[in-house]
């Protein structure tokens, strides 16, 4: 995350950058070497099949050779074999993001109006009708995935959603995130993970037929075989890693301000988090708060190099440059602690989920609990795109009813145009409808 020339410009003077990100805030490139490996894998998957997709799944994951279809007995099982308050804890998450799911569901109103009399025209939300749903076991198996995906497609009315997640060392799945797809109501899962995964479900090489939409983030090969396979299929968006910022003022507490910026930044080496605050001391309370912080952090040999190399504190001279500055960051998740938390809803227009007030702590939304969904725009796309909801699995399908009556309001217009263009046909289309109708009122 870093500001565009053009911010910087504008508010030359009114901010200071007191801490910058090491490594220059730049985002991370594209790998060529993942965009190669990527553009074989599918290669040979698409030519060989399922062989090819084990053989990739053996070495890469030390598949062994089991079913690759989880059965639904085992899905069930999985909860027997989680401690009672982790698989409660699940059942709540599911819960809480189905109730919120459902609600976006029913404010999605189909439409029909009438422009003209006897010209109608409206559309009907349709669901995508097969999802395959990526659900990540790598360096923290992230158990809310299944709700993110699963869940809200199911909300949507998705009729078939098929998941697939990484074999575990022991061989299996993980347990935790098996049960969490099951909750979420998904149809069928496969033991398989990384790019194997997303090319099986796009190519219908699990499932019943290939899927129609790829959702749920992944490493840098998951996401760059989403953006591969975009146009063989849809996607939700292109996930790279996890972000958090903070607007604080003087009210805000700065252990908390801390301990939320770490609490994304232990996603990876790479995850920026960001401080605008308006108050320089608050700014040094919370640089001291890190350190100390960071020095009993379980976490801290991967949130440590990333506050060092993408972590940013800039001061601020008012609510207005700190709101700027902060759509110019569009960060994919953002706090506000300030006495002001009404003012900057109303005004930002950039962020992938808003955190209101002291009480709202990111991880919150990431494990389910408060309802939202967590698969959200990275890396600035929060400036043009928005996190994965209910709205993503439905289609406004339009269409249109003409009454004998509306051809006059329609048919010499498409006329003109036509013939302007010399589209010869469908001039033609319309023309013979105004013949009719003259015929007809003869
Ligand atoms: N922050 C991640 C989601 C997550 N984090 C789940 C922990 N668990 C992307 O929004
Ligand atoms: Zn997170």
């Amino acid at each position: 995350m870093y500001f565009t020339e053009a911010t910087q410009r504008r508010f030359a003077g009114r901010f200071t950058v007191v801490k910058e990100p090491a490594a220059g805030g730049a985002p991370a490139q594209r790998d060529a070497g993942v965009i190669d490996t990527v553009t074989r894998m599918l290669d040979r998957i698409r030519a060989e099949g399922l062989d090819a997709v084990t053989r990739y799944a053996a070495e890469l994951d030390g598949y062994d050779g089991r079913p690759l279809e989880i059965s639904r007995e085992e899905m069930r099982r999985s909860g027997d074999a989680l401690p009672g308050d982790l698989r409660a804890a699940i059942e709540l998450g599911a819960a809480r993001t189905a109730a919120f799911a459902k609600a976006s569901r029913d404010a999605l109103k189909d439409l029909e109006v009438e422009l003209e009399p006897g010209l109608v025209a409206g559309y009907r939300y349709v669901p995508v009708q097969r999802v395959g749903a990526y659900l990540p076991a790598g360096r923290f198996p992230l158990t809310a995935s299944a709700f993110m995906t699963v869940n809200v497609a199911k909300a949507a009315g998705v009729p078939s959603v098929v998941a697939c997640t990484p074999p575990q060392p022991d061989g299996g799945p993980n347990p935790a995130v098996l049960y969490a797809a099951y909750v979420s109501g998904v149809d069928r899962v496969f033991l398989l993970g990384g790019v194997q995964a997303l090319a099986s479900m796009a190519y219908g090489l699990v499932g019943d037929a290939p899927a129609d939409m790829l959702v749920g983030a992944g490493n840098a090969f998951v996401a760059e075989a989403k953006r591969q396979l975009f146009g063989t299929v849809a996607i939700d968006l292109l996930a790279g890693p996890s972000e958090v910022a903070v607007i604080a003022d003087e009210t805000a507490d700065p252990e908390l301000v801390a301990a939320d910026l770490l609490g994304q930044a232990e996603h990876g080496p790479d995850s920026p988090a960001a401080l605008i605050t308006t108050n320089a001391d608050l700014a040094a309370q919370v640089t001291a708060e890190i350190d100390r912080q960071l020095a009993t952090l379980a976490t801290a040999p991967i949130a440590g190099p990333a506050w060092r190399d993408h972590g940013s504190i800039t001061v601020a001279a008012d609510r207005e440059t700190a709101a700027a500055l902060m759509d110019d960051l569009a960060p994919e998740h953002l706090e506000i602690q300030t006495a002001d938390d009404d003012w900057y809803h109303e005004h930002l227009t950039a962020y992938g989920s808003l955190f209101l007030g002291p009480w709202s702590t990111v991880a919150y939304s990431d494990k389910g609990m408060a309802g939202t969904n967590h698969v959200l725009p990275t890396a600035g796309g929060a400036r043009h795109g928005a996190g994965l909801s209910v709205s993503r699995f439905l289609r406004p399908l339009t269409y249109q009813r003409v009454a004998r009556e509306a051809t006059p309001a329609l048919a010499g217009a498409v006329e003109v145009i036509s013939a302007s263009e010399g589209m010869a046909a469908h001039r033609a289309t319309a023309t013979l409808r105004t013949q009719r109708l003259a015929l007809q009122e003869a």
